[in-house]
């Protein structure tokens, strides 16, 4: 079929490249799997965006270092500038930023929601200061407090009860460990679109964790009571409601998919090619990975490219193959460094959360 005719860049996001983004609705933007390239980092202008509420007003990023943050559940809890944070400690991460949905329209029950294919991914570089250090000068983390819960900056729509519409995420206090205060992206300050001037940063979460334009950040005893956090982003069975005892949407699992041969092109040229993709352990580093060309029956081991930018990094990996006329089934399977291998199924889940099946992954292509 011909493709539709594009959606032009929402304006809030008129400096992303229209040439590297599907445009599903204003708020969610999808990378094109043709887009990725062999570089480590996605390039700002081509990272996905998805906005739950409108997008701020860029008067929040007219006084970066102003912005604050109020932090709570510590032994001295206080309200925090961008500014004071800059003096508390420097750390960076290169990490896969992806979307709890990231593959929901692979689902073949076709869930609710965006029917994002791979393109709600990226890996990124985030800097700023470790929520660790920002805890220690702060006394501490008080009174048996078990979550780590950040709150988001926006304008809340009046009328509504603000606990039905706000982002306001709990993840476990252990993801304190490897926490930013992020004020920097990719080398440069936090785009508005990205949560600047400030966002919380949960390496190894999926990133509805990692809210943006944050301007609460508490250690609390409960989850956050917002709908958000008790039914929303839930592994909810089919035909089930969502409640608070189904699984939250957190640690991302082991990953992988080819970016090339995109089939997106028309049919490739018989002969040798070079079958590349990302690979990625989510919570956990990533081990290696496998390629098919026959549609799961055989595997063989691909090779990475290019440096280990660490734990929560995707890499790039490559297999040379040569196809013959026909039509073949391309897939990838990652197995993690503590020996979780990627599924071939998926768990079914009303809000197509977490599909990591290299089965829903498979790319159909035709060589001529
Ligand atoms: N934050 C805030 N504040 N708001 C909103 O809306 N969203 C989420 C996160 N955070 C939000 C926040 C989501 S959902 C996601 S994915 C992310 O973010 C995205 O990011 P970017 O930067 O890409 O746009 Mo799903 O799980």
């Amino acid at each position: 079929a011909a493709p539709a005719a594009p959606k032009p860049l929402p304006s809030y996001v008129a400096w992303k490249d229209p040439a590297a983004m599907i445009v599903h609705t204003s708020g969610t933007l999808e990378t094109r799997r043709s887009a990725f390239g062999t570089s480590i980092i996605t390039p700002s202008e081509q990272l996905y965006i998805r906005n739950n509420l409108p997008a701020p007003d860029a008067s929040i990023v007219a006084d970066r270092d102003g912005w604050e943050i109020m932090v709570e559940g510590v032994k001295a809890p206080r309200k925090l500038t961008v500014r004071e944070l800059k003096t508390m400690g420097l750390e960076t991460v290169t990490m896969v930023l992806q979307c709890s949905g990231n593959g929901r329209g692979l689902f073949p029950n076709k869930p609710s929601g965006t029917p994002w294919q791979v393109g709600a991914a990226g890996c990124v570089v985030f800097s700023g200061v470790p929520v660790r250090a920002v805890v220690e000068a702060l006394g501490g983390v008080a009174g048996g407090a078990v979550y780590m819960t950040g709150t988001g900056g926006e304008k809340l729509p009046e009328g509504v009860d603000p606990k039905s519409v706000m982002v306001e995420r709990s993840v476990p206090l252990a993801a304190m460990a490897d926490a930013l205060l992020a004020w920097e992206m990719n080398g440069a300050a936090m785009p508005l679109a990205h949560g600047g001037p400030l966002r919380l940063i949960v390496p190894g979460y999926t990133g509805v964790n990692n809210v943006k334009y944050i301007k609460r950040l508490a250690f609390t005893v409960e989850q956050s009571d917002a709908k958000i956090q008790k039914t929303g982003y839930r592994i909810t069975p089919p035909d089930q409601k969502a409640d608070e005892s189904q699984p939250s949407v957190w640690e991302m699992g082991v990953k992988s998919w080819i970016n090339s041969p995109s089939g997106e092109q028309g049919p490739l040229a018989a002969g040798p090619m070079q079958v590349k993709g990302v690979a990625f352990g989510g919570i956990h580093a990533v081990k290696s990975v496998e390629v098919s060309v026959d549609g799961g029956k055989t595997w063989q081991a691909a090779r990475f490219v290019g440096p280990d930018m660490g734990r929560y990094a995707w890499r790039q990996f490559v297999l040379p193959v040569r196809l013959a006329a026909g039509t073949h089934t391309l897939m990838s399977r990652a197995t993690d460094a503590q020996g979780n291998v990627q599924p071939e199924g998926r768990v079914d889940n009303v809000g197509g959360y977490n599909n990591t099946s290299w089965r829903d992954h498979a790319l159909q292509v035709t060589v001529a």
